[in-house]
């Protein structure tokens, strides 16, 4: 059986909820033949990325899917690439707000998801969930989680797949829609690891 981790974050910015939280939390124990392993971080820059490597460490998944919420954004974004830079422009749920700081020394300058996001998008929109590719998931805590999963699982050959979505707000998307789009991302990745398709996937901005 596929062991997957699932994360979310609580909420920041003096917001009462975090969509990915509650999307997080309302995730069934299986999804398919997937087993599911879910956690809540911190919007806390560092402690985030070492609750993530304690929850990797302790239960060994072959998938890991970090989710966040992104205020403003419509769709579930099943974001590319994450840079290895915090930036902050507002403080994290610690008072932190780097500017511009390296996350891992001597590590690339980007890196990029491991799951097959292609194919993802395709089946949520088949699914008639709002979905698109993303770029980048910006320099807060959200790319800071998705820079250290992915060096994580760069080192670790037993993660198939690796990546980071974000849900829109809960009053741009209900949690359930949010739901059944996390649990397609599940699907996907576990019948495809990350092997990808074919398809046009290009933004101007
Ligand atoms: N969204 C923030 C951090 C936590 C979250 O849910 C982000 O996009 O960086």
């Amino acid at each position: 059986m596929t062991r997957v981790l699932v994360t979310g974050f609580d909420p920041f910015a003096n917001s009462a909820s975090n969509a990915s939280e509650e999307a997080v939390r309302a995730l069934s124990d299986r999804v398919g033949s997937s087993e599911i392993i879910t956690r809540i971080l911190p919007c806390v820059f560092g402690r985030s990325s070492e609750l993530l490597r304690h929850a990797v460490r302790d239960h060994a998944p072959d998938i890991v899917i970090c989710v966040g919420e992104a205020g403003g954004r419509s769709c579930v974004s099943l974001e590319r690439y994450a840079i290895n830079r915090d930036d902050a422009r507002i403080p994290d749920n610690s008072g932190q707000q780097p500017t511009d700081r390296i996350i891992v020394a001597d590590a690339p300058l980007a890196v990029e998801s491991t799951l097959p996001v292609k194919a993802i998008v395709e089946a949520l929109q088949a699914d008639a969930v709002p979905a698109e590719l993303s770029l980048s998931a910006g320099s807060y805590v959200c790319n800071h989680v998705f820079y250290t999963l992915m060096h994580l699982a760069d080192a670790t050959p037993s993660i198939r797949a690796a990546g980071f979505v974000h849900v829109p707000v809960e009053s741009t998307m209900p949690t359930a829609l949010a739901v059944r789009g996390i649990e397609t991302v599940i699907r996907v990745t576990d019948a495809r690891g990350s092997s990808d398709i074919t398809a046009v996937g290009g933004r101007e901005d």
